[in-house]
């Protein structure tokens, strides 16, 4: 039983650290927060979840992060902006599901690419109506249930609730 015992704790370890994980993502990768790029196309084949962290790197006061709404991103305009920062180290945390937008608001610098928007699902992988990408969000959620299942089954609840 004891042997049992330390697999089960080992697997809601991982189970845990796979369900709490978050991503940081580098915008545009190597490339940084630039024009002359496609942010659509760098996110295209990405999943962003509550809790991911974006990354902007550029040159300071040569370009800003600026949050803007859906009008805002149409329009490139940045004048009524949730948000805005020219440090040249821009990190944004998404805390919220649904479609965050960014632009740069130095004059023609949206429209020469530099806008991104990200759609951002809730962590874990439950839904609150809306686009979750099919694969990757389910695909965390399994292990995760199959160990609170196992966890179960064991009496294992209180230990459950203490990794979690
Ligand atoms: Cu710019």
């Amino acid at each position: 039983m004891a042997s049992f015992s330390a697999a089960l704790v080992a697997l809601l370890v991982a189970s845990c650290a796979a369900a709490a994980a978050a991503t940081t993502f580098d915008v545009g990768d190597g490339h940084g927060w630039q024009t002359g790029l496609d942010y659509t196309t760098w996110t295209s084949d990405k999943t962003f979840a509550v809790g991911d962290t974006l990354v902007f790197n550029y040159t300071s006061k040569a370009h800003t992060v600026t949050e803007v709404n859906k009008s805002g991103y149409d329009a490139c305009s940045g004048g009524n902006s949730l948000s805005n920062d020219d440090s040249g180290a821009t990190t944004i945390t998404l805390t919220t599901p649904g479609v965050h937008y960014f632009i740069c608001d130095v004059a023609g610098h949206c429209a020469g690419g530099m806008k991104l928007a990200v759609t951002v699902t809730v962590a874990g992988g439950s839904t609150t109506g809306g686009t979750i990408p099919a694969g990757a969000a389910g695909a965390s959620l399994v292990p995760a249930m199959s160990a609170i299942v196992v966890a179960a089954a064991a009496g294992a609840l209180v230990p459950l609730a203490l990794f979690c």
